[in-house]
């Protein structure tokens, strides 16, 4: 089963490779309209253009996040967004050298007769839209599909099958316009159950999108992996004794949570790819970096990158810092500096802890969040 080869193979290679450098990551600032306007909300600003312009600007501008980031993704209004002194986003971060991406899926819709399972919907045109958005600079690209665990044995067959499918024809048609495909299976943590439950379902849908990759001659090489994190459900005794700390022997620690996360890798993900960048879930910032530190410092064979494509762990104490006020902006910038750097230390497995305050250990977690 041989890979697709076109004209842009070269670049799919290289672009990928340098998102994948080890320890750096890739900010997840893709929100939609609707998603921004609840972080927006978190701290009282209003969801209008201005503030949205003025949360990206303060991150994309920070001083020194080059050293951290590889790449950023962008949400269509932000790709075509400038600074307040007129430089466009993307030649603020291309000049950086950190990697333009852009969100390309629009949301998810239920499948008819599924238990609330859903699907990604956005292939009308996309071919069409990949090519405006190389145009724009864009050199990546993010589609997430959504999948649950449920009472009835979701994700089911048909929910696995349907999402694979639906992220192979998205990454084999960025790929025709030259844009990296990240392909993102997110199983939400919610649920009552344990990581042994989270960890079958993570390696049955991950074995399924990379049959489906390979069916659709998606060059792996030139591809990006984001998966969940492999823990217990957030409604099972173990996730909720987190937040008692009489139960803390309970609690799944981060060593736990790295051995299943890699070997759920290890079991599906062909080491053709060369990085995997996880989305945080909900988890707090301090949380996804242990997490992440404790997988970079497992003594087994990790033919990938194991990264981050944070996007609430990595902009929650920026937001609470900044408040929307101009005066605010550079200890916000400080807050996401620190953040980025702990990740990175996170991504070599050198992260000693003590990133950020109170803020950073404040679980993101929504019962039932809607995206
Ligand atoms: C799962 O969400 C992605 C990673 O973010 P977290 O690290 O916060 O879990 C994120 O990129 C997400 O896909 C974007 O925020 C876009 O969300 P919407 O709701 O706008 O599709």
């Amino acid at each position: 089963m041989s890979a697709f080869v076109g004209k842009y193979s070269d670049e799919l290679i290289k672009t990928a490779k340098y998102l994948a450098t080890p320890g750096k990551g890739i900010l997840a600032s893709d929100e939609s309209t609707g998603t921004i306007g609840k972080r927006l909300s978190s701290i009282n600003l209003e969801n209008v253009e201005p503030n949205r312009q003025a949360l990206r600007e303060l991150l994309f501008t920070t001083p020194g996040v080059s050293a951290y980031l590889s790449g950023v993704i962008l949400f269509e209004e932000t790709l075509y967004q400038k600074t307040l002194g007129g430089t466009p986003f993307v030649d603020v971060l291309s000049a950086a050298g950190i990697v333009p991406g852009i969100k390309v899926d629009k949301g998810t819709v239920e499948i008819v007769g599924t238990n609330g399972e859903t699907v990604t919907q956005g292939h009308d045109s996309l071919g069409a839209r990949c090519a405006k958005y190389y145009e724009a600079g864009a050199r990546f690209a993010k589609w997430r599909a959504v999948l649950k665990i449920g009472p009835a044995g979701e994700p089911s067959e048909l929910a696995v099958k349907q999402n694979a499918e639906g992220l192979a024809r998205y990454a084999a048609v960025c790929q025709e316009n030259g844009l990296v495909p990240i392909v993102e299976p997110e199983i939400l943590t919610d649920g009552a159950h344990d990581i042994k439950a989270c960890a079958a379902a993570t390696e049955r849908v991950i074995a399924a999108v990379y049959k489906s990759l390979n069916d659709h001659k998606v060059l792996l090489e030139g591809t990006l992996l984001k998966p969940n994190m492999v823990t217990p459900g957030s409604d099972s005794p173990k996730a909720r004794a987190s937040h008692n700390i009489f139960l803390y022997n309970l609690v799944v620690g981060a060593e736990v949570v790295a051995e299943y996360t890699v070997a759920a890798l290890r079991r599906t993900v062909p080491p053709a790819v060369p990085g995997v960048v996880f989305l945080s879930g909900g988890q707090s910032e301090e949380e996804a970096t242990q997490n992440l530190n404790a997988m970079n410092k497992l003594e087994v064979l990790r033919p990938w990158s194991l990264s981050f494509s944070f996007g609430r762990a990595l902009q929650q104490s920026t937001l609470k810092k900044w408040l929307g006020k101009k005066e605010n902006v550079a200890a916000a910038q400080e807050a996401f500096l620190a953040r980025c750097k702990a990740n990175y230390e996170a991504g070599l497995g050198k992260y000693a802890g003590g990133a950020g305050d109170a803020a950073a250990s404040e679980s993101l977690y929504v019962k039932g969040y809607k995206y």
